[in-house]
């Protein structure tokens, strides 16, 4: 009678077990990959949100303390502007209203897509400040598409850039999106829109 020799294995044994051992390193290596991937993409997503956030609010604060009757530019929808330019209110003075130098808010182009959003105190005098407050701003609105004299992505506004102004007596509509390159390379935009009373 034959003995099975206990100390080793068969052939057909380790190959199981390696097949085994190979689905499992397979599994963890998907799940591994599956996690990363959220986590990338929870990170770019917070960081657009970030972008978009702070970029509005910016713009909403300045026009804040804006007097709408010296609030120039802006366009009355459904067409918008990308620039617009006031004084911010600094309070009374023997009855009289004390106003800031002139301030500009602009999108201006950097690339054939993209552009930036700029704030400036006295533009185009020698004592002009600017600062940069978007770089990631495209030449188009979220699901707009430009110059077909519809209002694409139903928001009210047709034809829209990335930055869009209307005014419509003391109210300031802010159109505003961002867009950056997402890990795989495609271009993932955010927007909204900020309908701000201005302090006058
Ligand atoms: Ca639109
Ligand atoms: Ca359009």
């Amino acid at each position: 009678m034959r003995r099975r020799n206990n100390a080793g294995y068969s052939l057909v044994e380790v190959l199981v077990a390696s097949a085994i051992l190979l689905l499992l390193m397979a599994n963890v290596a998907m799940v591994t990959r599956a996690g990363k991937s959220a986590a990338q993409s929870g990170v770019f997503n917070m960081s657009l949100d970030d972008e978009l956030n702070l970029t509005i609010e910016r713009i909403s604060f300045a026009v804040m303390a804006a007097d709408s009757d010296d609030v120039d530019g802006a366009g009355s929808a459904p067409f918008t502007t990308e620039t617009i330019e006031f004084s911010s209110t600094l309070g009374l003075s023997d009855g009289t209203v004390v106003r800031g130098p002139v301030e500009e808010i602009a999108w201006l182009p950097t690339t054939d897509e993209d552009g930036r959003i700029v704030w400036r105190e006295q533009p185009t005098t020698p004592e002009e400040r600017t600062v940069n407050w978007s770089n990631a701003v495209p030449h188009v609105g979220q699901n707009e598409i430009d110059g077909n004299g519809s209002d694409d992505n139903d928001n009210g506004v047709q034809d829209e850039k990335g930055l869009g102004f209307t005014k419509l007596g003391g109210f300031v509509s802010v159109y505003v999106t961002v867009e950056r390159l997402n890990g795989d390379g495609k271009r993932v935009p955010k927007s909204t829109v900020n309908h701000v009373t201005c302090r006058n």
